[in-house]
């Protein structure tokens, strides 16, 4: 804080809020051996936006690696997709699931 030199007060000087960018959260994808995987791939092309070449990519890391990322959002955004991906999956009888992980 800067000083007046008369009278040895605090001058406010800071005019501008600091801002802070909002935290952004992956939604990930988790593999189990009951889900089909056209329906993975209808659920990463509805859902997350992706084309047919990169849904097939996703999904395929997904059956062999264990995990994958369907995308990168902020908070209310990711977790309105989980809760779709959950929604669609229950409505097939499918044990799919998707969570959030902090970026
Ligand atoms: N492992 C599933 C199968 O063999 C396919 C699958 C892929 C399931 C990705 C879930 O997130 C998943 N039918």
């Amino acid at each position: 804080m800067a000083h007046d030199p008369r009278t040895g007060h605090g001058v406010l000087d800071e005019t501008r809020q600091k801002t802070r960018e909002p935290t952004r959260y992956h939604v990930t994808l988790l593999n189990d051996d009951y889900t089909t995987m056209e329906f993975v791939v209808q659920v990463l092309e509805s859902v997350f936006d992706k084309g047919p070449a990169e849904a097939h990519g996703i999904m395929m890391q997904v059956h062999t690696q264990g995990r994958g990322r369907c995308g990168t959002y902020t908070h209310e955004i990711a977790e309105t997709k989980v809760a779709t991906t959950r929604a669609l999956a229950k409505r097939e009888g499918f044990p799919l699931q998707a969570v959030l992980e902090e970026e």
